[in-house]
């Protein structure tokens, strides 16, 4: 297992559309450990394969509890096959962006058909944390991160701060 840097916005690769699996390889499986374990040292409750510039349809999440037993889970070709028409607004934060928190509004519930790593369809519904992320991290496999859906203001002020960001780090290298 290895941590694999994570790509920081504006970056062309967190906008892309990326490309359903043909099958589940060593190759998937392999992604899929990196993934959790570089989520799981950032921390964050879920990461998306173009977060680490891999342009594949996977997602892993963890939105277990602190004082509850870890639950990692990969998604690989995830699709939404219900969503609640009830919305919760949560706030949203982004590994991708750090330390930025906006309130998001999405369905409360989803249910979200894909293959785990063992090849086979499964489908779960998630609900509270769980939604929201899983919905966070499909956008992410459509090219889209939650501050899409503030006002032109916010995103620009974010994607600013952003750019600083990344020039402050790389001048530290
Ligand atoms: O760690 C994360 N926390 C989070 C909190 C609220 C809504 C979504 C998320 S996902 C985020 C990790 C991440 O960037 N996944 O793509
Ligand atoms: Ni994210």
């Amino acid at each position: 297992m290895s941590i694999r840097p994570i790509l920081i916005h504006p970056d062309p690769r967190l906008k892309k559309v990326c490309t359903p699996f043909e099958g589940v390889d060593t190759a998937a499986r392999k992604l899929a450990d990196d993934m959790l374990e570089t989520m799981y040292d950032a921390p964050g409750v879920g990461l998306a394969a173009p977060q680490v510039g891999i342009l594949s349809r996977l997602f892993v999440m963890d939105c277990a509890g602190k004082e509850e037993t870890p639950e990692p889970l990969a998604l690989i070709n995830p699709e939404i096959t219900w969503a609640s028409e009830e919305l919760n607004t949560h706030e949203e934060g982004c590994l991708s962006i750090p330390e930025q928190y906006e309130e998001v509004t999405r369905p409360a519930e989803v249910k979200v058909r894909y293959l785990n790593l063992d090849g086979q369809i499964e489908e779960r519904h998630f609900a509270g944390l769980a939604a929201t992320c899983a919905q966070h991290e499909i956008d992410h496999l459509n090219g889209k991160l939650f501050i899409d859906y503030l006002s032109r203001i916010k995103r620009s002020m974010i994607t600013t701060r952003m750019k600083k960001l990344k020039a402050d780090r790389a001048r530290a290298l």
